[in-house]
């Protein structure tokens, strides 16, 4: 007999041999799916299976050779079985990444009871020191704290207190302006007359002003921009007596009870009569020595009687009330008090410096 090959045989070939390929390539990535253990091992599996070049994805160029009334059957086998094959690998990347974190748990045993690592404290900065510890001996004296804007008009800056345009008082403070009529503040004075017009009929005004202040001045005792406290006091029948009292307070309480004080003129434009305020040295005790430069005084403060035209742009009347203001800069006070020889060390914030105070 002549073996005639039934009709549908000679169509049927590369489907039939389609369709085996397709379930060989099914049974052999379920079967190789199962000996893998790691997420990499599975991946590189898929990659070989349904990547660009996989074997499965191969089978999609290969269906193109197919007669068309087999193409759809074909592509319908191929696609069940990249679902099933998907699910297969989705469920194995769970199982697997459930057993990795079990096995990293198991090997990642805390044991909470162990000392922890010591927490190193931190510290105040020598400033803060400073603010807090002048603040709480004028608050205890009965003054209150005033603050106001380190951005202030020519105005307030200069000619509320009785420094005009062409003054050359000016000159004393070279400044930082911002325009024609803004200024960094070269001292927290602005905040005293802008307190005073809050306050103004009220007295007495009591207050100090600390902060932050700017002036064009760089070495290694000004900085351009360092920290003041200012004080006043306006009521009636305030005197210079009143000013050095306080003052002598204040020094004791900070430098050591059997400090001195000496006023000596000297000249603001915001207040007259004015004076520098000196203490007794705090190394010698007035014997002269490095420090008070062998004079036995140490200038700390500046000092005087408001300006009557101060007073009157506070909004008073100079010939009811008289009033007392000073000005003290935080840096000096603190580098006399803890013998700080170069301001920047205050700016610079090594914890070797900081941890002193
Ligand atoms: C100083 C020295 C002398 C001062 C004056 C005023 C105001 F606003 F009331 F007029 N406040 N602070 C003053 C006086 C400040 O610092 C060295």
């Amino acid at each position: 007999m002549f073996p005639v090959p039934m009709f549908h045989d000679l169509i049927g070939k590369g489907m039939r041999g389609m369709r085996d390929r397709i379930r060989e390539i099914e049974l052999h990535v379920l079967e190789e799916l199962e000996k893998r253990l790691s997420p990499e091992d599975l991946q590189e599996l898929k990659v070989r299976t349904m990547g660009k070049k996989g074997t499965l994805t191969a089978l999609y160029k290969e269906m193109r050779d197919l007669r068309a009334e087999f193409k759809r059957e074909a592509g319908q086998m191929i696609n069940d079985v990249r679902e099933t094959l998907e699910k297969a690998f989705a469920d194995k990347e769970e199982v697997l990444s459930d057993l990795m974190l079990k096995k990293r748990l198991q090997e990642e045993t805390l044991d909470i009871s162990l000392p922890g690592l010591p927490v190193r404290r931190g510290y105040r900065h020598p400033l803060t020191l400073m603010f807090d510890e002048i603040e709480e001996i004028f608050l205890a004296m009965g003054f209150s704290v005033a603050e106001g804007p380190e951005i202030e008009t020519d105005h307030y800056n200069f000619e509320a207190l009785n420094l005009p345009k062409d003054h050359p008082a000016r000159d004393m403070q070279d400044s930082f302006f911002i325009s024609e009529e803004i200024v960094l503040r070269t001292q927290t004075s602005p905040v005293q007359v802008r307190t005073m017009q809050q306050m103004c009929p009220a007295l007495p005004v009591k207050i100090i002003a600390p902060g932050k202040v700017f002036r064009y001045d760089d070495d290694a005792t000004h900085s351009p921009m360092f920290h003041q406290v200012e004080g006043l006091l306006v009521d009636k029948g305030v005197r210079m007596s009143d000013l050095k009292g306080v003052l002598l307070l204040f020094v004791r309480q900070m430098f050591g009870e059997d400090r001195e004080i000496r006023l000596r003129p000297s000249f603001f434009p915001f207040t007259e009569p004015s004076a520098e305020v000196d203490v007794s040295c705090m190394i010698c005790g007035g014997k002269g020595c490095r420090l008070c430069k062998g004079t036995g005084w140490i200038e700390i403060l500046g000092a005087g009687m408001v300006h009557p035209r101060v007073l009157e742009i506070g909004g008073y009347d100079p010939k009811e009330v008289t009033g007392f203001a000073f000005g003290m800069g935080v840096e000096r006070v603190a580098m006399l008090k803890y013998g700080i020889e170069d301001i920047r060390l205050i700016y610079d914030n090594d914890v070797r410096f900081l941890q002193q105070f």
